[in-house]
This record gives C-alpha cells, sequence and structure tokens, in this order.
C-alpha cells in the first residue's frame, strides 16, 4: 500500500498552482524583516546542547530560507550524534522532526535519513503508538501533536501509511487532542497540516471514503482552533500561534475571511516578539515560518535549498540578558500538591526561574520537595515531585502553577515575582 505520488505533469501543475490561490496568507512584507530578527538571533546564537530543538531550529531556518553556514552545520551535527547515540531511544516525533529537518530542500545531509532509515523506523515507532492505544485505553506513546508530525513526515517523505487508519485516528473528537478538557491548539494545527498532505497525495478512486472523512475532520478541526481564537488576535496561546496560522493558511476553504482577520494576529505577535516572548529557540523556531507565509507542507525534499538575501544580511547582535544584575532577594510562597498540599517559604534572587525556587525548597527538605527533571526541546520537564512520576499511559503529569492558574511557560523559563505562590500539583490530563 505504499503511496503512488506520480501524478500526470498536468496535475502535477495544477497541483504547484492550487495551494497559493487557496492560501489566505498574510506574510510580513521584506521593510518588516528587521521585526523578526530577535528571532533570528536566538535561533542561530544558541548552543543546541538538545537534538530535537535543532532539528526544529534547523527546520525553521531552512524553510525560511536563512542560510548560515556554520550554525547550519552545528545543528546537523548534533542531529545526527543524538540519532546515532540514542536512536532507539527516540520518540516517533522526534524521528519525524529529523525526517523534515535533514531532508527539508536538496542538501547533502539527507542521505542520513536514508542511510540509516529513518522513514521505516518512523513507520515502526508510529505502529507502536497506535499499538499502545489499543492496550492503554486510547492513549498513544507520546501525544497526538507527535502522531501528527509523524504522519507528517511519512506523507511527505513517501513513508508507509493507511488512508483509513489516519482518518480513524485523527477524528475531532479523539480524546488526545484535548488537555484537561481543553483543545490543544498546538495539536489540533499539527493535525490538521498532516491531514492535508494526505488529503493532497490521496487518489480520489481508491481512497475516496476516507478522503471525505479527512475533509470532515479537518473541517471540524479549523473550527475549534478559530474557536480559541482571542480578543488581541493570538490562537490559543501566543506559543500556539504560528503553527494555527500554518493550518489556518492551508484550509482558507473551510472558513470565512472574516472569521480570522490574519492582520491582526500578525501586528500581536510583532509586538510579543518585540517584547521578548519567544527568546528560546525553539519557540522562536516554531512562530518563524509562519510569519514569512511558510508552512510546514513547503518542506520539499526536491527542490534546491534558497537563499532570502533579505534575511542573510545584518550580523545579529547577541540576544541581551534582561536579569544580569538583580542582587536583591524576593520571598515567594512554594507548594507541592499532591493528595495534600505541603507548602514552604523560600527566598531567592530576583530574576529567578521557578526551578530555582524548587531547588531553595528542596534544600529546606529533601524529603517533602525532592524533584526529578529530564530535558527537552523547551528546557527543564519536571518528571517527578516527592518520587511520585508522571506517567503517559495514565495521563498523569506535574502541573505549574501561579496564583492557582496554570503557567504557559516552563520551571526553566518563567520568572517568578516577589510574594507570588506557586505550586507544582499531581494532575491527570
Ligand atoms: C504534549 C504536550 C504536553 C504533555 C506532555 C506529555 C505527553 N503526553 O506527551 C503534557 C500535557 C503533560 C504537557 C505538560 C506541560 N506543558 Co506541554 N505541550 C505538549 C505539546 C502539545 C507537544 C509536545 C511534543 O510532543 N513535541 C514534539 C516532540 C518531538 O518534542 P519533545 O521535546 O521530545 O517533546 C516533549 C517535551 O515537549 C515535553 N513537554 C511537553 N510540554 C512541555 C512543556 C515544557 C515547559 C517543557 C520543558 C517540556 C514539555 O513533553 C514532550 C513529550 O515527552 C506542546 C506543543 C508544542 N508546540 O510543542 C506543548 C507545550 C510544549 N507545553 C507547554 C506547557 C506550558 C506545558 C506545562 C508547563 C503546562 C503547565 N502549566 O503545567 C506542562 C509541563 C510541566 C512540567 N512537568 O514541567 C507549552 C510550552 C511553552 C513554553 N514557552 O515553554 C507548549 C508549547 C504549549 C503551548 N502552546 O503553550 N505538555
Ligand atoms: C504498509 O502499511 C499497511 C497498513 O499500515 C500494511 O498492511 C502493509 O503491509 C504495509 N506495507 C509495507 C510494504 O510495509
Ligand atoms: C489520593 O487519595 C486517593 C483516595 O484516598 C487514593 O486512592 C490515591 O492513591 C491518592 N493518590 C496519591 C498519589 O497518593
Ligand atoms: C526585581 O527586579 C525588577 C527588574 O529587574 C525590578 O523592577 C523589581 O522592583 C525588583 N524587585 C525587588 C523586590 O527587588
Ligand atoms: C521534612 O518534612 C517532614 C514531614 O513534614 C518531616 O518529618 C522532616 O523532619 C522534615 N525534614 C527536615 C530536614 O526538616
Amino acid at each position: 500500500m505504499r503511496q503512488s505520488h506520480q501524478l500526470p505533469l498536468v496535475g502535477l501543475l495544477l497541483f504547484s498552482l492550487i495551494p497559493s490561490q487557496l492560501c489566505e496568507i498574510c506574510e510580513v512584507s521584506k521593510e518588516n524583516y528587521f521585526r523578526l530578527q530577535p528571532l533570528i538571533s536566538t535561533m542561530i546564537s544558541s548552543k543546541y546542547t538538545r537534538g530535537i530543538q535543532a532539528s526544529n531550529v534547523l527546520l525553521s531556518l531552512r524553510l525560511v530560507g536563512i542560510q548560515k553556514q556554520d550554525t547550519e552545520q552545528r545543528l546537523i551535527q548534533q542531529i545526527e550524534e543524538n540519532v546515532k547515540s540514542r536512536s532507539s531511544d527516540l520518540t516517533s516525533g522526534q524521528v519525524a522532526l529529523i525526517i523534515l529537518a535533514l531532508g527539508e530542500c536538496q542538501n547533502p545531509d539527507e542521505r542520513f535519513i536514508y542511510d540509516n532509515n529513518l522513514v521505516s523506523q518512523l513507520e515502526t515507532k508510529f505502529q507502536a503508538e497506535v499499538e499502545n492505544m489499543g492496550a492503554h485505553n486510547c492513549t498513544p506513546l507520546t501525544n497526538y501533536y507527535q502522531l501528527s508530525l509523524d504522519v507528517l513526515a511519512l506523507c511527505l517523505f513517501n513513508g508507509n501509511y493507511s488512508i483509513r487508519q489516519v482518518a480513524e485516528l485523527f477524528n475531532p473528537e479523539n480524546k488526545n487532542y484535548y488537555f484537561s478538557g481543553q483543545f490543544s491548539v498546538d495539536t489540533g494545527a499539527m493535525a490538521v497540516l498532516a491531514l492535508t498532505c494526505v488529503e493532497r497525495k490521496g487518489q480520489i478512486e481508491t481512497d475516496g471514503e476516507y478522503l471525505n472523512h479527512i475533509k470532515k475532520h479537518k473541517k471540524s478541526l479549523v473550527k475549534k482552533i478559530l474557536s480559541e481564537k482571542k480578543e488581541n488576535g493570538l490562537i490559543g496561546n501566543k506559543f500556539s500561534t504560528g503553527e494555527a496560522m500554518q493550518a489556518l493558511f492551508v484550509s482558507s476553504e473551510y472558513y470565512n475571511k472574516n472569521e480570522w482577520n490574519c492582520q491582526q494576529t500578525l501586528d500581536t505577535v510583532f509586538k510579543e516578539i518585540s517584547q521578548g516572548a519567544f527568546s528560546i529557540p525553539i519557540a522562536a523556531a516554531q512562530i518563524l515560518p509562519a510569519l514569512v507565509g511558510k508552512t510546514y507542507l513547503d518542506i520539499n525534499k526536491d527542490s534546491p535549498c534558497v537563499s532570502d538575501p533579505d534575511f542573510n544580511s545584518p550580523t545579529p547582535k547577541p540576544t541581551s540578558e534582561r536579569y544580569t544584575n538583580s542582587p536583591s532577594n524576593i520571598l515567594v510562597h512554594y507548594s507541592v500538591k499532591i493528595n495534600r498540599t505541603y507548602s514552604t517559604n523560600v527566598a531567592v534572587l530576583n530574576g529567578s526561574v521557578f526551578l530555582n525556587v524548587m531547588e531553595a525548597a528542596r534544600e529546606k527538605n529533601e524529603t517533602i520537595f525532592r524533584f526529578t527533571v529530564e530535558e527537552s526541546s523547551w528546557g527543564p520537564y519536571i518528571t517527578s515531585v516527592q518520587g511520585l512520576k508522571a506517567n503517559n499511559n495514565d495521563r498523569t503529569y506535574w502541573q505549574l502553577l501561579s496564583e492557582g492558574k496554570p503557567l504557559s511557560q516552563g520551571v526553566g523559563s518563567y520568572v517568578v515575582h516577589d510574594g507570588e505562590n506557586l505550586e507544582v500539583r499531581w494532575s491527570t490530563y
């Protein structure tokens, strides 16, 4: 059931015209490219100790046409080392991102994908996700954001998948689109991109029935995404907006012009950029493509890599540290909530992040406030507190809150304030 993608020439021509006709894209004008500079600086001046972060960044740079030899080489090296040292530990979505990043446009490193059989590894890992759903009450090994990345990469890189299975899995009512009852815009957006790829490659004669299901799913997902649009134009939150924009770009036939003011979204994102909102590389990498009108469906292994001269002129200045000299201490309240609540007050330096608070509390009482973290593409992720470990099959995790409200940043990024009430809560999603 390999997906055939040999359309006649005329079909190919039409195929390449359709997207540009249907898509309602409000990209930034060239004169305004300087407003993207903080994102680019963040992406190229970072150290990259983590392979997955590196694939996100490489993909984004290539997609928008930023060619920086030294940065690219560093990223590629990081990704390849990551594959070599822990290929069997990589999750399905991590493998998918690596394929997308190394395989975007014709470049010498795409060989690495084929030398290491990454596409067939991905097929296997994708099926393992689906098998886990069978065994654990419809919960995949990872999550639907990653299953969407998997389908997208398999679709773009001629991997094997079944349209019928995709049509079944990506039903919008599936619980995996939701975390604690809240629709995940990131997840829905990635699913729309994956479904669009599958839809464009499908053949009416053989897949007609499933293609209709997929269209319906897309329509409903687009509706859910739009219903998460905020007054200021952000969709979900600032970190999901870029991928939501991509999803809307490729599905303009599913909503009316008056349902989304793209320019307003763009303006709000620029404001956020100027306030330093996307200060970690992966956040910058995920927002950037949409701002220049690109989507992950523009990833094309067969077209030459391009360099956009408008991006590759000025040398970026290093990102300034915002909290360098803040010698004074601040006092915060910190609790761990499981079935009961364990609390303490700790003093930390002004400018500290959530993680510093947890460390200070642990100094006070190791038994109650001990915890473990794992490095991930978004920074340190809390995996256990008091020895109690988060578990994907049970959908449990350690939720971060301030004043009882969930935070939209992790412990490594969220800067705490004097007098604040912080909490880590044992939760299910
Ligand atoms: C799935 C998911 C989750 C799942 C993760 C478990 C699972 N079943 O996979 C759950 C629901 C538990 C979760 C929790 C949180 N998440 Co989350 N999550 C995602 C999502 C949708 C996909 C991640 C993914 O698989 N990426 C692809 C793979 C290939 O990359 P990866 O690095 O290997 O993925 C791992 C990490 O991303 C990690 N992870 C997931 N969320 C977060 C958040 C932070 C801060 C860190 C450090 C790691 C992390 O879990 C992934 C699977 O192991 C992203 C959306 C996005 N745009 O990335 C949001 C996202 C990364 N999460 C986010 C947030 C804020 C959180 C929480 C801090 C929310 C909270 N208030 O508690 C917590 C993490 C708390 C902690 N313990 O440290 C934000 C991060 C924004 C930022 N600037 O830091 C994102 C971007 C969503 C958003 N738009 O706001 N998340
Ligand atoms: C492709 O996948 C389908 C269903 O997922 C499976 O039945 C088929 O055997 C696979 N073919 C190959 C060549 O792997
Ligand atoms: C919390 O309390 C409930 C009911 O008493 C119990 O079943 C559960 O195991 C407890 N959870 C934890 C993590 O201690
Ligand atoms: C902490 O630092 C910020 C800016 O660096 C400053 O505005 C604030 O007043 C400081 N707070 C305390 C309690 O020192
Ligand atoms: C830590 O807290 C536990 C439970 O409240 C207590 O029994 C223990 O003595 C405390 N340890 C320290 C070092 O304070």
